[in-house]
């Protein structure tokens, strides 16, 4: 219809065509037309093989050309045409899946000059025949599933292709199961579905690693070939691991499960042994213990790593006297959540009714479900030691009270209810050794007089330690401490630091310090108030000023060189006074640098050259008076 409204148009438009509508359409058709042809894919030969002819008028001689796919385009070489006859040969094999058609034009020329006087399209198509299997995409899949993976747990993806033409039987495919190893049990199904473009290996009801750890499964995938069905496999192999589906049972207790009382540190008193059926050494397998009914937690519990079994631990010291049994219950699980499941019941369609139970739901639930061992642990009585209450006392006396005063008394406690023990007072620490301690009633009283300037005494408090011993066995102590806080007396006077010193001789007054001090403390002690003694010192010695710690003693010029013994009296605050002898020596301090030097080493030769010197003088002295001596 194209075709001649195209003709029209031109017979319109070109009027001086020279040729007819009618043999115009005729060469065009001629043209246009599209011979086909079939040919069978992978044809046995013999080849060539005429495949056909194309029948063209002939009205002068021509020659037949071929071009296109299978001659000069790919598949080159296949096909040819008699030049002479127009008869089409095939040399070869064709195949489907490579092209399922050819596109070849077909000429045909004048002999004589070669003008193209026909040409049309030829195709050839090339029929499929069943020469392809379906393929896997994968043909292995390996794969680790938790064996707590729910049911409908997507596996593996098995999809196929088939080269062979669609929407026919040979293309078409059917995906099935043919083999599972080992055969799975009857509350574990695996199966294919799909979903869009995806078919997938799921399963329906419980995993057991215990029952098989491995499956492997073989997807088949057949055409619906219609001479030959043609088919190809692809495994998966699903390795389980072991999830925790076993929850450990206790098997038995060793060890002592006693424990002496106020026993310290970590002490273990028990073992509890478990089995599980999970595999060795996994979370699935190590043992978690918990305790219940610690109030105080006396308990610790751990996994011994080897043995899997829980060791019971006494953390913090029980006491007898609060009962000598204590019941605990123990519970274990394992470190890996506890996961179960079961089939209920199975519908033709869909997946399974199961129950599951994970590790949560076990131990969130008071009391838990999980396996629980009642234990006893038995505490042994032992010697309590003594205490006493208070263990440390205060007691305030006066310094000086006479020996055999009363300080105190320390009576200690037995806590054994068993043991009805006596005690023995004895004393501990007592440095100057000034208490004594009655044996029997713990009365502590002076043995000598207390002293508040006594070096054993710290800040006015004397320490004294005493033990109270039971008879039990071993026998227990118990420590008290006594403070006797002692109250200060004036019972020092005023004592000098240094009561020798040396001044120099000089024309103005000079001065030296004196410093004080008193043992008591306030207000038995300083500022003191100082006080020449004996008339001799007026006009010589005074004292200034005359209060303090540290006072000066002034020396006026008029004392002479020479050792001089002052006598001075110190007065504490109460008035108390203390007679010192002052020892002053005077030297003259110009040829060395003080008297202390000038006595050590110049003092000797000084004054026995001042004895030389008086002696000369004398004997001058003897001349002028008495003359010369006869015998001169
Ligand atoms: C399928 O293949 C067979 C040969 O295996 C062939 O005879 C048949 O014609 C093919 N069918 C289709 C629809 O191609
Ligand atoms: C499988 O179990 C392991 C440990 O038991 C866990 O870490 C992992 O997340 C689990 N995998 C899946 C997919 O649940
Ligand atoms: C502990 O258990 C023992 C025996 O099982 C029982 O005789 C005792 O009364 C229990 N003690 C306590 C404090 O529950
Ligand atoms: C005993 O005296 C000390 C000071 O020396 C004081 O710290 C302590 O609290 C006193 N103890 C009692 C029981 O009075
Ligand atoms: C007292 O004299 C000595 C020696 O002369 C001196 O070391 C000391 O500092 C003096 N003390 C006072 C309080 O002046
Ligand atoms: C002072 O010295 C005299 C004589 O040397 C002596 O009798 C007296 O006891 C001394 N006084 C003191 C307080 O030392
Ligand atoms: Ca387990």
């Amino acid at each position: 219809m194209e075709i001649r409204t195209t003709c029209l148009l031109m017979t319109l438009c070109l009027g001086i065509v020279s040729v007819s509508c009618e043999e115009l359409l005729h060469r065009q058709k001629r043209v246009w037309i599209i011979d086909s042809f079939k040919i069978e894919e992978e044809r046995p030969g013999p080849y060539p093989h005429v495949l056909g002819n194309i029948n063209v008028e002939k009205k002068f001689r021509v020659g037949f050309h071929l071009h296109g796919q299978g001659v000069d385009l790919d598949p080159k070489g296949i096909l040819s045409v008699n030049t002479n006859t127009g008869e089409i040969l095939v040399h070869g094999k064709l195949n489907y899946e490579d092209h399922n058609k050819l596109k070849l034009t077909f000429e045909a020329r004048d002999a004589t000059n070669n003008v193209v006087d026909t040409r049309l399209g030829v195709e050839i198509e090339i029929l499929d025949i069943n020469d392809n299997p379906p393929v896997f995409e994968n043909n292995l899949h390996i794969i680790n599933l938790n064996e707590s993976a729910s049911q409908g747990y997507f596996l593996a993806t098995v999809n196929a292709k088939d080269k062979d033409k669609k929407n026919t039987n040979n293309g078409t495919f059917d995906l099935k199961i043919v083999s599972i190893t080992p055969t799975p049990p009857d509350d574990l199904e695996f199966f294919l579905q799909q979903t869009g473009e995806t078919n997938g290996i799921k399963f329906k009801g419980c995993l057991d690693h215990e029952k098989s750890e491995k499956y492997t499964i073989l997807v088949e995938a057949k055409d619906r070939g219609e001479v030959v069905q043609l088919s190809s496999t692809c495994t998966t192999i699903i390795n389980i691991n072991d999830g925790n589906n076993h929850l450990p049972v206790f098997t038995g207790q060793t060890g002592a499960g006693s424990i002496k009382e106020r026993d310290s540190g970590d002490v273990p008193v028990l073992r509890l042994q478990v089995s599980d059926q999970d595999t060795k050494g996994t979370e699935a397998w190590k043992a978690k213990y918990t305790i219940h009914g610690d109030k105080d937690q006396n308990f610790r519990i751990t996994t011994d790593p080897e043995t899997n079994e829980g060791v019971l631990f006494v953390q913090k010291p029980l006491d007898y006297e609060d009962g000598s049994l204590r019941n605990l219950s123990v519970s274990v699980e394992n470190e890996a959540p506890y996961f179960s499941c079961k089939v209920k019941g199975r519908s033709a369609t869909g997946l399974w009714d199961v129950v599951t139970t994970r590790g949560v739901s076990l131990t969130g639930l008071t009391p838990p479900l999980l396996p629980t061992r009642q234990v006893t642990v038995t505490v042994e009585d032992v010697n309590d030691p003594p205490i006493f209450t208070p263990a440390i006392k205060n007691v305030t006396v006066e310094e000086n009270v006479e020996v055999g005063w009363y300080l105190e008394t320390f009576t200690a406690i037995d806590l054994d209810r068993k043991h009805a023990n006596t005690f023995t007072y004895v004393k501990g620490k007592d440095p100057c050794d000034c208490v004594a301690i009655d044996p029997k009633t713990g009365k502590i009283t002076t043995t000598k007089i207390l002293d508040r300037e006594s070096p054993y005494v710290k800040d006015n408090v004397y320490q004294v330690t005493l033990f109270a011993i039971d008879d039990g066995q071993p026998p227990m102590t118990g420590t008290a401490t006594l403070n006797i806080h002692l109250k200060d007396q004036n019972d020092n006077l005023p004592e000098l630091e240094m009561a020798t010193m040396d001044m120099c001789l000089s024309d103005e007054p000079s001065e030296v310090n004196i410093t004080a001090y008193d043992l008591d403390g306030d207000p038995y002690s300083g500022p003191f108030y100082f006080q020449l003694q004996g008339n001799d010192v007026k006009g010589k010695w005074r004292i200034d000023p005359n209060n303090g710690y540290t006072v000066n003693l002034v020396k006026e010029n008029t004392v002479y060189a020479g050792h001089h013994e002052l006598l001075l009296k110190v007065f504490d605050l109460q008035g108390q006074g203390a007679l010192h002898n002052l020892s002053v020596t005077v030297c003259d301090c110009s040829g060395v640098a003080n008297c202390r030097m000038r006595r050590a080493t110049g003092s000797k030769i000084g004054e026995s050259a001042v004895g030389i010197v008086i002696a000369a003088m004398l004997l001058l002295l003897g001349f002028l008076l008495l003359g010369p001596p006869d015998d001169l």
